[in-house]
Formats: C-alpha cells, sequence, structure tokens
C-alpha cells in the first residue's frame, strides 16, 4: 500500500508541468523494501532518464554503515541503467544510496533498503 502511495505520488509529480529531465528512480533490483532469500549478487538501477556512469555511483552500505559493495558502478546495457556488483553478502538490512547525473548534467540523489533474510 505504501509503495503504491508513493507510485501515485511519483507519477503525480512526473506529470506536473514544468517536466523536468532529471533522472530519478525508475526501477532497482532488488526492489525497495525487497525481502531476499538469496543474496543478490548486483544492484541494477534504473533511472528515468539517461545518466552518466562515469559521474553517477551506487554505493551498498550494511546495518553497521560499512561499505560492501565492489566500488564499481558500471553501465548496465541500456543508457539508463547503473549496476554494481556485490560479493556474497551474509543475513541483514542492507541501504543502497545512489547519486546520478543525467546526460543534461543534472543531479539527483536518493536511498533505500533491501534484506537478506537468515
Ligand atoms: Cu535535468
Amino acid at each position: 500500500m505504501v509503495l503504491i502511495r508513493f507510485i501515485l505520488v511519483a507519477a503525480a509529480l512526473l506529470a506536473a508541468p514544468p517536466a523536468l529531465a532529471h533522472a530519478f528512480l525508475a526501477q532497482a533490483s532488488p526492489s525497495a523494501g525487497a525481502e531476499l532469500l538469496v543474496p543478490p549478487r548486483a544492484i541494477r538501477i534504473t533511472f528515468t532518464e539517461a545518466v552518466e556512469p562515469h559521474f553517477s555511483s551506487i554505493e551498498v552500505r550494511d546495518a553497521a554503515d560499512k561499505r560492501v559493495d565492489t566500488t564499481n558502478p558500471h553501465a548496465g546495457d541500456a543508457p539508463k541503467t547503473l549496476v554494481v556488483d556485490l560479493p556474497k553478502l551474509p543475513p541483514g538490512t542492507y541501504t543502497v544510496i545512489w547519486h546520478a547525473i543525467s546526460v543534461d548534467m543534472h543531479k539527483t540523489e536518493g536511498k533505500f533498503t533491501y534484506s537478506v533474510l537468515p
């Protein structure tokens, strides 16, 4: 329900004029709030606009705020997608922090969490 409300609000914001071509999160894998039995080996984020991979980042932090990703975010198979690889991580809650620079050089950022179940 919270997710549906968020999508509705996000859709309303995107529809509201003036339509700004900033890169916001469109889709993430794992998704925000996901509870997974198998630890993901990468975080993949698709944005609403094409992003500059060299100036954009994805960080993954564990519950102790320790950075656990491989620190090499790279372009995905589409100009709107960024991917960062992960080592095999133990159960716990992880925070994904993203900073994106869209091709029009506008900066956006956000974060979300997901959990790996024991
Ligand atoms: Cu923009």
